[in-house]
């Protein structure tokens, strides 16, 4: 059934409480890939992010922040409609194309008065077709260099520049264009800081005299973890030489190779210049090393650290663009800032990059804001909150109710100082993608404070638990074990109290 915006409220009778004048507005800003390692408001080890931090130091950090499926699709589906990937229909990038009639966080906020736009990355693989005033957007995964956007008109673009730069350039225009009258909702959707990690031209140099300290359980042998040792994300046999890790000779052969060459040939001529005397001194330094074995895996992970941080930098300094933007207009009092990322990712824990496991690093996602007047909070908090909790928070911000087939819940009282003690004990996850790219199993799963219990399934029928407060990086899979019967049993009944409380299919 198509549902048309204006019949959204009459389905969830939703009436705003607040009068326009009083209402936020919302500035959400999401990065693609971006592990809370690599900030260092979460992190100190690898790198300074002086405008994320800011935005913790005035405001909060959530420190225990997850996705619900961990992959980029699935996430941003989870966020616009506040429902777990079963009930929003979207569960895969490569197998799903997400119904766009069906109820969204824009078209709520629209309807309640709001102006809103969204800018840079849907992976949808549909256009929006209701919701927003403006919306400029990639086609699937976008590009770095000299990116196209497509429009709501249906025209497109190619814009000269880095992508990062452009896709805050088009949102603080938007925003100096906007119809003042109206409080406003826009979504910075980055395409940074996906693979394949293509630097900045002012930062083609940068951190390439840093060493990376290697994560503890790099060389992990997956012992007791079927599904771990059969994915294939790993920095040492998967990550692609040429593509990933820029090594890259005229006449390699190999698709990857030839993707790689395309994407730095979307730069100008005296751009690409400057890029390959970089890069091909990088070559030559690799070539006459001669690595192999842990020395060339070690190289690897010093190189994907390396450009991964390059693209980091210049999505904080455009951060810190759009808040001198809120700032220099008086908006800071009034607009809440969200910054997230559509999920976490393996900096080299597990041997690994990528993300879609339910294990912390890509269970986890980034989550500072700062708040705007009014909201008292400060600090980190410590509740657990997930992806599907932001629809119902930028509702209850504009004044209005979370509707009742929403499966968040909103993260306002937190906002506002409280500590709600029925929050929420556990929380639900489910990843669909296999078979596909990575070759990560199927599976779903709960956590809870201090456990996790996953099922691995499809072609594969695994369970694994783990005691997050002994074995933070999840490497001794206790499932099965002698003195774990009793917490097993709970998790499971947890598991399955979740389950009926999202409706969640039974695998
Ligand atoms: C691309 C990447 C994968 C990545 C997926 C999903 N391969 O397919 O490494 O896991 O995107 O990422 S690449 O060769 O195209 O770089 S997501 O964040 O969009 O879900
Ligand atoms: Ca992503």
């Amino acid at each position: 059934m198509k549902i048309k915006a204006t019949s959204l409220f009459a389905l969830t009778a939703c009436v705003p409480t607040f009068s326009i004048a009083q209402r936020y507005n919302i500035v959400y800003i999401m990065s693609d890939d971006h592990a809370q390692q690599m900030i260092s408001c979460y992190d100190e080890r690898y790198m300074e992010t002086p405008n994320i931090d800011r935005l913790a130091d005035e405001g909060v950090r959530f420190d225990n922040s997850f996705v619900a499926n961990s992959l980029s699709g699935p996430s941003r589906a989870c966020m616009l409609t506040g429902k777990h990937s079963h009930k929003n229909g979207f569960k895969s990038n490569e197998r799903d194309r997400f119904d766009m009639s069906q109820p969204m966080l824009q078209k709520y906020l629209h309807e309640a008065g709001y102006q809103t736009a969204m800018i840079g990355k849907l992976h949808l693989n549909a256009w929006p077709t209701s919701g927003f005033d403006y919306w400029t957007l990639f086609s699937g995964q976008g590009d770095y260099y000299n990116p196209v956007f497509f429009n709501q008109d249906g025209s497109k673009e190619q814009v000269k520049g880095y992508v990062t730069d452009i896709v805050t350039d088009k949102s603080i225009n938007w925003l100096e264009h906007r119809d003042k009258s109206k409080p406003f909702a826009i979504w910075v959707h980055h395409k940074a800081v996906h693979r394949d990690w293509m630097p900045p031209m002012q930062y083609l140099r940068e951190f390439e005299n840093k060493t990376f300290a290697l994560p503890a359980n790099f060389y992990d042998d997956y012992a007791g973890r079927q599904a771990a040792s059969t994915a294939e994300m790993g920095i040492d046999k998967h990550m692609h030489l040429p593509y990933d890790v820029k090594i890259y000779s005229p006449g390699d052969q190999g698709g990857l190779a030839s993707w790689y060459v395309g994407n730095v040939e979307r730069l100008d001529s005296a751009d690409q210049k400057a890029y390959w005397a970089v890069y091909d001194s990088i070559t030559a330094d690799f070539k006459s090393r001669h690595l192999t074995g842990k020395a060339l895996a070690e190289y690897k992970y010093q190189r994907y650290m390396r450009d991964y941080a390059k693209t980091v930098k210049s999505l904080d300094d455009n951060i810190g663009r759009i808040y001198d933007y809120l700032k220099a207009n008086n908006l800071l009092d009034s607009t809440l800032i969200v910054y997230t990322s559509d999920q976490g990712f393996y900096m080299g824990e597990h041997g690994w990059f990528d993300k879609r496991f339910m294990y912390e690093e890509s269970l986890r996602t980034p989550l500072v804001m700062r708040l705007p007047k009014g909201l008292k909070a400060h600090g980190s908090i410590k509740e657990m909150v997930q992806n599907i909790d932001y629809a119902p928070t930028m509702l209850d911000i504009a004044g209005v109710p979370t509707p009742k087939d929403m499966d968040g819940v909103s993260l306002l009282p937190l906002l506002k100082g409280e500590r709600p003690k029925n929050w929420r004990k556990g929380i639900y996850y489910h990843f669909y993608e296999y078979p596909a790219e990575h070759a990560v199993k199927r599976h779903y799963g709960i956590r809870t404070n201090r456990y996790k219990l996953i099922h691995f399934y499809n072609d594969i029928d695994t369970w694994e638990l783990y005691d997050l407060k002994k074995d933070p990086t999840e490497m001794n899979n206790l499932y099965g074990k002698p003195g774990t019967e009793k917490i097993t049993k709970k998790l499971r009944q947890q598991l399955e109290e979740l389950e009926k409380q999202y409706d969640a299919p039974k695998v």
